[in-house]
């Protein structure tokens, strides 16, 4: 296979050259070009970009550039490789190997190199198309910057390419790097002999439609915790039975949608309906987070928080998050703004005016109440509440054994009335 990116940041794409891709380079499995597109810029500027038609922020990659970069790339012309293999028509081709073929959508020439652009408005990219694009011959990567490239450049390219919008994934990313460097690697170990002896990648996950279950080492017995007893029993059925059942609770709590399109047998769906039945018998909430079964005990964190209110939606929106990943689970978040002005003494806004050198302006005082599960100290489970508020945020609070419902009423041990509804 022959891997060309073309980009305004080639040092982007080193790691190719690395651990797998750098083996299958090696082998001759692979050759790699990256492309400056400055190279196709004309002029002492080498500007590549240019301000939107129709107005709006930021700036678009320009045709000019893009398309002549994109026809010698198509051609084999120009090219700084990453390193020299034997060039890749000799190679024995996968499809021949392993009776995949380059896809072609109705209209399209196979023999064309596929033109992979990642844009956060592509078609999701999936295994499906990992497996396919493997049996590649000439994969291009066209990496753009700013906020894109000039769409003509996609359209016209569909004459010498077979092209590719694709997106990895459901954030925003700064360019298309990235992304080619994530479709890359997962392209490039589907092709034969570029894993090792791995079993098959019929074991993947995603390849039976489930994700996989937990794996242990040695020791058996790490930070006082066990690796499950069924793994040293011998017995083959059993194990595998575990491993097919931890792999179909993971799925059913942190990919529920994976299981519609699942093979599933009468005994898996046996054990799945056991896990629903369980859930509802349970407290709402209980042992069915996503990072995993939840253990500890019910505590809460209040504080007293300086800050302006407009900020704090994106902060109660991203703390379960951050505690469920500093290991408090299910936590629920509230606040009230509260007025200070009836309490002139307030610590916070004392301690602000001293540092600050005058009164709160845009700030609010607020009663922040956080609930969850937890094993963690109370002392670690307020610096978790902590480590989730804005850098510099003037706060003031402690942890505590048990729940609480702020909604039930406990405002009465507030200094202040409550303000706010919630
Ligand atoms: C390629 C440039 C930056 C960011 C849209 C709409 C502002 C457009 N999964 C993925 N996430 N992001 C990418 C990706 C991002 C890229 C490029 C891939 C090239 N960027 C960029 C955001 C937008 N946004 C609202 N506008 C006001 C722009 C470009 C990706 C993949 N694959």
């Amino acid at each position: 296979m022959r891997l060309d990116v073309i980009t305004i940041f080639p040092e982007y794409l080193d790691p190719l050259r690395h651990a797998l891709l750098g083996k299958a380079i090696e082998q001759g499995r692979l050759t790699v070009g990256v492309h400056d597109l400055r190279d196709w810029a004309p002029g002492v500027h080498q500007s590549v970009d240019d301000s939107p038609y129709g107005g709006g922020p930021g700036m678009v990659m320009k045709p000019e550039v893009w398309g002549p970069a994109l026809d010698d790339v198509a051609a084999g012309r120009s090219g700084h490789e990453l390193a020299s293999a034997e060039p890749h028509r000799d190679a024995a081709r996968h499809d021949e190997l392993n009776g995949v073929a380059p896809q072609a959508y109705p209209g399209e020439d196979a023999d064309l190199p596929l033109l992979i652009v990642p844009t956060p408005a592509g078609r999701p990219f999936t295994q499906s198309d990992a497996r396919a694009w493997s049996a590649e011959d000439h994969i291009v990567f066209a990496c753009g910057r700013y906020e894109g490239i000039d769409q003509r450049v996609i359209d016209d390219a569909a004459g010498r390419y077979r092209v590719r919008e694709v997106s990895i994934g459901d954030y925003v990313l700064i360019g298309g790097e990235v992304a080619a460097l994530v479709i890359a690697e997962a392209v490039v170990r589907l092709i034969p002999g570029v894993l090792g002896n791995r079993r098959s990648h019929e074991e993947d996950s995603f390849s039976d439609g489930l994700l996989e279950g937990p794996c242990y080492t040695k020791p058996r017995s790490w930070r006082g915790l066990d690796v499950p007893e069924v793994l040293f029993s011998g017995d083959h059925a059993r194990v595998d039975r575990w491993h097919r059942e931890r792999s179909l609770e993971r799925t059913w709590r942190r990919r529920p949608e994976l299981l519609d399109a699942a093979e599933l047998t009468a005994a898996d769906r046996d054990f799945l309906a056991g896990l629903a039945e369980a859930a509802e018998a349970e407290p709402a909430g209980a042992g069915d987070d996503a990072a995993g079964a939840v253990t500890g005990r019910a505590v809460h964190c209040d504080l007293q928080l300086l800050i302006p209110p407009v900020e704090w939606p994106a902060i109660a929106e991203a703390m379960p998050g951050t505690l469920a990943a500093a290991r408090v689970a299910g936590a629920q978040v509230w606040a009230a703004e509260t007025d200070f002005t009836c309490e002139p003494d307030n610590m916070l806004v004392t301690e602000y005016a001293q540092r600050e050198g005058h009164p709160p302006i845009a700030e609010v005082l607020h009663r922040v109440t956080v609930t969850g599960t937890t094993e963690l100290e109370l002392r670690e489970v307020t610096k978790a509440v902590v480590a989730a508020l804005p850098k510099g945020a003037y706060w003031y609070g402690s942890s505590y054994e048990g729940g609480v419902d702020p909604e039930a009423g406990d405002a009465g041990s507030a200094a202040c009335a409550w303000q706010g509804d919630d």
